[in-house]
């Protein structure tokens, strides 16, 4: 009975250092502003921190106007018809089937429509998805339900949990952020180029950051990549963005985004506190 106290009362002081040191780790990179992030009633993007989300912003718009300019006109056309060839206004109508030119307009124009459209969003495709040389790469794995990161080239990971509402304050967010913001955190440096190689370790997942304009799933068995460069230091806020079982709703995402010397510092204090990648997870294979 005293042996199951002593074991209890060193599980809570473990876990109690655990939590602490946890805290310090992020102190380094405390008093962002919250740049990415939903907001009440918000209908449009988070903003845009990094140069595949000012080109995915862009092409969105682009094709709004497109299409509002292909709604306007087939909403005339629709009205010249109710109005004009109704059987009242036109008792008697044309019996023709054909009209060469009016064929042709009407597929070439689609066509050109889509080259377009096409000219402009395959070199944004191609630029969010042939990986350039990485600053800094991380390794994600998903699983139910929370994110592990590993910093492969400095040799030390650490899980990211959801943060309980009561918990937000200790760790610096509004209660605003409750759903967003985790307790360990991905920090990077502004400006840098930042690989994530995805992977999960149960069910498929996605790694998800509206501000930079990255979502890719995360595949047990497999790596998948991602990149980005965020232009704006902050917190940025993402979810798992693929259905993977009943606590999807509660593993997202927090990335700080600092100055150089602030992640310097942050990766001092974190080598020490998690220093170590965790041990490889075997995952179901294919053959
Ligand atoms: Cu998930």
């Amino acid at each position: 009975m005293r042996l199951a106290t002593l074991r209890a009362a060193v599980a809570a002081a473990f876990i109690a250092t655990i939590t602490a040191g946890a805290v310090r780790a992020q102190s380094a990179v405390e008093g962002l502003p919250v740049v990415g992030a939903p907001v009440p009633n918000g209908t449009g993007f988070h903003p845009a921190a990094s140069e595949l989300a000012r080109d995915q912003q862009w092409l969105d718009h682009l094709l709004h106007v497109i299409m509002a300019g292909v709604v306007v006109l087939v909403l005339v056309l629709l009205a010249a018809v109710i109005l004009r060839y109704n059987s009242r206004a036109n008792p008697t109508p044309a019996r023709f089937t054909h009209n060469t030119p009016i064929e042709v307009a009407w597929t070439i124009v689609p066509v050109l429509i889509l080259v377009v459209i096409g000219s402009f969003s395959l070199p944004i495709l191609f630029k969010q998805q042939e990986i350039p040389e990485a600053d800094i790469t991380i390794k994600v794995t998903g699983y139910q339900w929370f994110w592990g990161y590993e910093y492969v080239d400095e040799g030390f990971g650490f899980d990211s949990f959801m943060l309980a509402r009561e918990d937000l304050a200790d760790y610096g967010y509004e209660d605003s952020a409750y759903l967003l913001a985790t307790d360990t955190a991905v920090v990077v440096p502004v400006g840098k180029t930042i690989v994530m190689n995805v992977t999960a370790a149960d069910v498929i997942h996605s790694w998800t950051v509206p501000a930079f304009a990255v979502k890719q799933d995360a595949v047990p068995g497999r790596i998948a990549q991602l990149w980005f460069a965020a232009e704006k230091e902050g917190v940025y806020f993402g979810q798992c963005s693929e259905l993977c079982g009943k606590d999807h709703s509660y593993m997202p995402i927090t990335v700080k985004v600092v100055s150089e010397e602030a992640y310097a510092a942050w990766l001092d204090e974190a080598k020490a506190l998690y220093a170590g990648l965790p041990a490889p997870v075997d995952v179901a294979s294919a053959d």
